[in-house]
């Protein structure tokens, strides 16, 4: 019986730099500015900081665009701030997760300079170049990310390049074995500095189907996405990528998958295969996307978000694999807003999200902010948004005809941006993350909503999370339990138990601004069993766990013995 590893025990907390605290008046978030908040996020009780890219970029898309993986970015500090944060980190218990960004580089990478300088420059095949179809079009039909063609024209050696995101961030060539080994030793720098592990980029789209065929629509959403998602090759270069560089050391690995799959996922993580420790997927934060289109509005689909969320923990622990849990990061809206209230509810709404994916099997991440239920900002002017997703977005939409205020309206729910608004540290202007003027616009909501009256608040949102962060530590359970799902059909209630070795966690949360009730069902396996109340998001809570009247986004956890 091996033991179980720290990130499976630990609770990660996510910060977006930029964003986060700025020391220099620059109006934007830099190293120092982490280094001075270290101690909030060890009184939160975060055992892992996993820090978006913060290497050299010219910013197209916010670092995930790297044009130097071995320099920091100028506006963030420097390679001497990073040391002293690393330090810092370290000397508090915590540790520090890097952001890995290799499926793309900035088209100001040296590499790519060099690649596009001519068709037999030594670097060329590190980047992915195709010619054009007879008709002078496009290799093929995908489509980036951010809107239209995955393929850019590079007039000087007449050949297209591919770009699954912004024009400026070319993907790599994977295919390539020196490519590989630069970017091992690329990997090797920062793990001999003494980072604890990385966040992969969208690291199940390197390996691409070298036919490079049309995608004929047949499967949805038809942008080419089956020829490049878990490709042909990933499962050998991930495995390869352990071998060289992460089974050297003690660190965690997170892999950010886009639109995989479970089975996929459970060969990510099952340590048999040496490959990840855990996975981010995005299912269970698509529901709101009628259709499976996220530029355009629904409510969520409750029944599906159990079933998703459910499904996940049943399967990754049958196949052995681990999950990553989380309701945010830098891409999402803010979860409040999303499938919470944040408006009369809005304390107890983000409690009860909290507490839902918090006591599920995984590792849970903590996104800046949602710990003070930061929301989204909401903003009605095209000229606050800074995203270049969202700003082709507006683009496209307004050419389809839609109007501005359909278009805003869209913006309002689905932008980037929604994550991405300063830090609300205080009510003293923009939120006291800067003396000057953000990058970025604060929420209006900042004089309510900040740390400092969180902190102060004994009953806020901040505690509720520090103590689902301590009963974490506390019960193995939380970790170990199996997962199973009660009342899969209810419309109002997310309840499930986790179940350990003659002890149970029962957790209930209602989902709904309404009142409604809760009946233990028998397939519990609940007789027999006494229960304590381990946390609550009202002042008091029910006193009969078998059968409780919900109030309002009520949300009640139960250990039976
Ligand atoms: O995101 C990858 C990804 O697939 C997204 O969630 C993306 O934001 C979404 O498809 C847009 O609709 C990662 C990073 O988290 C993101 O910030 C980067 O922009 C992207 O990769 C490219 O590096
Ligand atoms: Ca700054």
């Amino acid at each position: 019986m091996s033991t179980t590893p720290w990130w499976k025990k630990a609770v990660v907390y996510q910060i977006y730099p930029k964003s986060f605290y700025d020391t220099n008046g620059d109006g934007i978030g830099d190293l120092p500015g982490v280094i001075e908040k270290l101690d909030y996020l060890q009184k939160l009780g975060v055992d892992v900081i996993w820090l978006t890219p913060i290497y050299a970029s010219p910013q197209r898309d916010n670092g995930y665009d790297i044009s130097d993986y071995f320099r920091i970015h100028h506006e963030y500090g420097t390679m001497d701030d990073f040391d002293r944060l690393l330090h810092e980190v370290h000397a508090r218990g915590m540790k520090l997760v890097m952001d890995m960004v290799v499926n793309h580089t900035s088209t100001d990478h040296e590499w790519f300079q060099q690649a596009r300088s001519s068709k037999t420059n030594p670097y060329r095949s590190f980047y992915i170049w195709r010619d054009p179809k007879p008709d002078g079009g496009a290799p093929n039909n995908w489509q980036s990310k951010f809107g239209g063609s995955a393929w850019e024209y590079d007039e000087q050696t007449g050949q297209y390049y591919l770009h699954l995101f912004d024009v400026t961030q070319a993907d790599l060539n994977w295919e390539n074995e020196e490519l590989r080994r630069r970017i091992y030793d690329m990997m090797h720098f920062w793990l001999k500095k003494g980072v604890d592990g990385f966040r992969l980029d969208v690291i199940n789209l390197l390996s691409k189907d070298q036919r490079f065929p049309d995608d004929d629509g047949s499967v949805p959403p038809g942008d080419g996405r089956r020829f490049y998602t878990d490709g042909p090759r990933i499962h050998e270069f991930l495995q390869e990528m352990n071998r060289e560089v992460f089974s050297k050391y003690d660190v965690m690995t997170v892999g950010e998958m886009s639109s995989t799959t479970i089975d996929h996922c459970i060969r990510y993580t099952n340590p048999e295969n040496h490959e990840l420790n855990m996975t981010f997927n995005f299912h269970h934060l698509k529901v709101d996307y009628p259709n499976g289109e996220k530029w355009a509005v629904a409510p969520f689909d409750f029944l599906a978000l159990k079933r998703i969320l459910s499904e996940w923990q049943v399967r990754m622990y049958e196949g052995g694999g681990w999950n990553a849990l989380f309701w945010c990061n830098h891409d999402q809206p803010r979860i409040v807003s999303r499938y919470g209230d944040d408006g009369t509810y809005w304390k107890e709404s983000a409690k009860m999200l909290a507490t839902t994916i918090h006591l599920m099997q995984g590792t849970p991440y903590i996104y800046q902010g949602e710990e003070i239920g930061m929301t989204d900002p909401k903003f009605t002017d095209i000229r606050d948004y800074r995203d270049v997703e969202s700003l082709n977005m507006y683009r496209i939409l307004r050419e389809q005809g839609k109007s501005e205020q359909e278009v805003m309206e869209i913006l309002q729910r689905k932008s980037r941006d929604n994550s991405r608004t300063p830090m609300q540290w205080d009510d003293s202007p923009h939120a006291g993350f800067t003396s000057g003027t953000p990058w970025i616009r604060v929420a209006d909501n900042y004089r309510r909503i900040n740390v400092k009256q969180a902190l102060a608040d004994r009953d806020s949102i901040f505690y509720h999370y520090k103590r689902l962060i301590e009963l974490r530590k506390q019960y193995d359970l939380i970790t170990t339990g199996r997962y199973e799902l009660l009342l899969a059909d209810d419309p109002h209630i997310f309840a499930y138990m986790r179940h350990g070795d003659g002890e149970k966690l029962l957790v209930v949360n209602n989902f709904y601004p309404i009142e409604t009730t809760f009946t233990l069902p028998k397939e519990a396996g609940a007789d027999g069993y006494t229960g304590e109340l381990l946390l609550a998001n009202y002042s008091d809570a029910p006193a009969d766990f078998r059968r409780m009247q919900l109030r309002p986004y009520e949300s009640v956890v139960y250990l039976l013995r």
